[in-house]
């Protein structure tokens, strides 16, 4: 297994559920990834440790989901100058909407790309990371534009009745 360059964490297991299709999609395109749970709050000093040391390890991307209160991605993003793609997970309170602003919201200065909210976020942010690293890999690019193609040619000209 080659080493990852997309690093995908999530504040808490629950996250799993939304985040495992940036993994499956990761997974389809034969981009090299690696899963983490790291919680801003609740795990502040695994966060600085792995923002901190992503770009030394090899990682070029992270993606990271959160719900709620989600600093998660602006926080990993505050500590490293790759790439950090954010997916608001939806939360049972607001519906994700919390999770959204908070990611979206940053102040000029510390970028974080945000994806929707929930699975579609996490499927895009997957993609997102791809085309990233499609730039510099040809073999990834033809990659990618297979799934498009394969996407492309899976909706039918008609609706099923
Ligand atoms: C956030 O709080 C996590 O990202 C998760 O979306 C949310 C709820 O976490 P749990 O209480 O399910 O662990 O930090």
């Amino acid at each position: 297994m080659s080493a990852p360059l997309v690093g995908i964490i999530m504040g808490s297991q629950s996250d799993w559920e939304t985040m495992r299709h940036a993994a499956e999609i990761l997974g389809r395109l034969g981009v090299a990834h690696e899963v983490r749970i790291v919680s801003a709050h609740r795990t502040p000093d695994r966060l600085a440790d792995y923002a901190r040391t992503a770009a030394g390890r090899g990682l070029k991307v992270v993606i990271a989901g959160a719900g709620g209160a989600a600093h998660l991605p602006g926080m990993c993003a505050a500590w490293t100058i790759l790439p950090v793609l954010g997916v608001p997970v939806e939360s049972h309170a607001l519906k994700g909407m919390d999770s959204l602003l908070s990611i979206v919201q940053m102040p000029g200065g510390v970028p974080v790309g945000t994806l929707a909210i929930g699975k579609a976020g996490a499927i895009n942010a997957a993609l997102m990371a791809s085309s990233i690293l499609a730039l510099g890999d040809a073999a990834l690019s033809a990659r990618l534009a297979a799934w498009r193609t394969a996407q492309t040619d899976a909706v039918a000209d008609v609706p099923a009745r």
